[in-house]
């Protein structure tokens, strides 16, 4: 709680230096996130443990399916397991997080100084654990929860990944489960070489493989 009331002090603060003579006004800072429709800012692939050797880490990648840049500040992913028990939560504390139209930011298992190509924003300080096997996720969009992703058995080689061929929305990606027939997430383990990192990637930060 304290590290959040700093974080929001310093961001008004900033906000404020740059206010001219317009004046530090209250309803500014509530102007600092961006609202966005359901559907709008959504889940779309997961990585968790891999099995075999691996360099590029565990991710969760959220996909803009809106018509306008967003901010991503002050964005929430609440975590818990599949039972709905051991909330977790990661913030994004990045004020300069921006996602364009149409595309993907990748928050990763890093800390934020030490981020790699694929990751936009390394949540360690505040989840410094494996993501579980099966879980829910919820994120949360200036305190209003505009996507939930029920999600099992997650690969231990490549990522869990919405169908690239289908639109991705808020409802058609409620469940993630590479075993289940009603799911329209599937794993995906294509290969992939690249000369300065080791593992099956799936897709971070760009459009996900089709299914089938
Ligand atoms: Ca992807």
């Amino acid at each position: 709680m304290r590290t959040s009331s700093r974080w929001h002090h310093h961001l008004w603060t900033g906000l404020c230096a740059v206010a001219l003579l317009g004046g530090c006004e209250r309803e500014m800072l509530e102007h600092i996130c961006t609202p966005v429709e359901s559907g709008q800012l959504v889940i779309s692939e997961l990585r968790g443990s891999q099995s075999e050797v691996d360099t590029y880490g565990q991710w969760i990648e959220l996909h803009n399916h809106s018509t306008n840049s967003l901010n991503l500040a002050g964005i929430r992913l609440h975590m818990y397991d599949i039972q709905g028990g051991g909330e977790k939560l990661i913030m994004v504390r990045d004020e300069a997080l921006i996602v364009e139209p149409g595309g993907y930011v990748v928050l990763g298992h890093q800390r934020p100084d030490q981020l790699p190509d694929h990751v936009d924003y390394g949540y360690d300080d505040d989840y410094n654990s494996d993501l579980r096997s099966s879980g829910v996720l919820e994120l949360y969009v200036c305190n209003e929860l505009v996507d939930t992703v029920v999600y099992q058995n997650l690969p231990t080689v490549g990522s869990l990944a919405f169908d690239g061929d289908q639109e991705l929305t808020a409802d058609a990606n409620d469940i993630a489960d590479p075993n289940n027939l009603d799911s329209n997430w599937c794993t995906d383990a294509s290969p992939v070489v690249n000369p300065t990192e080791v593992g099956t990637p799936g897709t971070p930060g760009e459009q996900n493989r089709p299914c089938n």
